[in-house]
């Protein structure tokens, strides 16, 4: 089927009342339910002020920062796609794009410039991590001489993947030179993109209120 999601499901529930389809009444009890669950083990790493900044704090802090209803993120391949997919919640019609499980590391950047050209006056934001940024590090030349503003949060765990690949096929997969040797912000800063790297988690709010205003 395809169609406009909006007025298609809007056929689809007027046509099955048509049809005297039963009506689940306890639909919002389940979601309500699951979205407790989801809430008791995410929301204190959402609220967490323990250094080094946990990456749900970011994105606690991409929700609650500037107008939401006029905001389009993405994530990056590896964790930011795992973390960013299961926490963000989009309240407008394009307001999140999530993609593949293993597409190529890199990508949100090209999402995120796609996005700036298809939706002008819409806050952009991706988030990275530390392979992702190496992938798009060259492109952001383009952003920069394209004028366009866009956001983008780096997840700097100088790694590639922790946990989730373990340690990967050998330690060179996924050990990354640490971020006190290696600083990801001046990198940028050097393109001409205005950057600030952040180590405490209350200084997370503050950036992206100037990036977004
Ligand atoms: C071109 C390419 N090579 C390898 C992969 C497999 N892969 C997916 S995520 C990932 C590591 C990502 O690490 P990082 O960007 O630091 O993100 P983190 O999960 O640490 O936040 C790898 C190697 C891929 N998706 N694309
Ligand atoms: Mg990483």
């Amino acid at each position: 089927m395809v169609g406009d999601t909006k007025l298609v499901l809007w056929q689809l529930i007027v046509e099955l009342d048509r049809r005297g389809a039963l009506k689940r009444k306890d639909i919002t009890n389940e979601i309500e339910a699951v979205k407790r669950t989801k809430a008791e083990k995410y929301d204190s790493l959402m609220e967490s002020g323990e250094p080094p900044v946990n990456p749900y704090r970011v994105y606690a802090e991409i929700m609650a920062s500037l107008d939401r209803k006029n905001r389009f993120v993405t994530h990056e391949s590896g964790n930011t796609r795992d973390q960013l997919s299961t926490v963000y919640e989009a309240i407008i019609p394009y307001g999140f794009m999530g993609w593949g499980n293993v597409s190529t590391l890199g990508f949100s950047l090209g999402v995120a410039m796609g996005a700036k050209l298809a939706i002008p006056g819409r806050e952009i934001v991706s988030v990275n991590g530390d392979a992702g940024f190496s992938y798009q590090v060259g492109n952001y030349e383009a952003v920069v001489s394209s004028r366009l503003g866009i956001t983008t949060g780096h997840i700097n765990n100088s790694g590639y993947s922790p946990v989730f690949w373990g340690n990967g096929h050998s330690p060179y997969t996924s050990e990354v030179t640490p971020f006190d040797i290696v600083n990801t912000s001046r990198v940028v800063e050097g393109l001409g993109i205005h950057s600030e790297r952040i180590e405490d988690p209350d200084e997370v709010a503050p950036a992206l209120g100037s990036a977004l205003k």
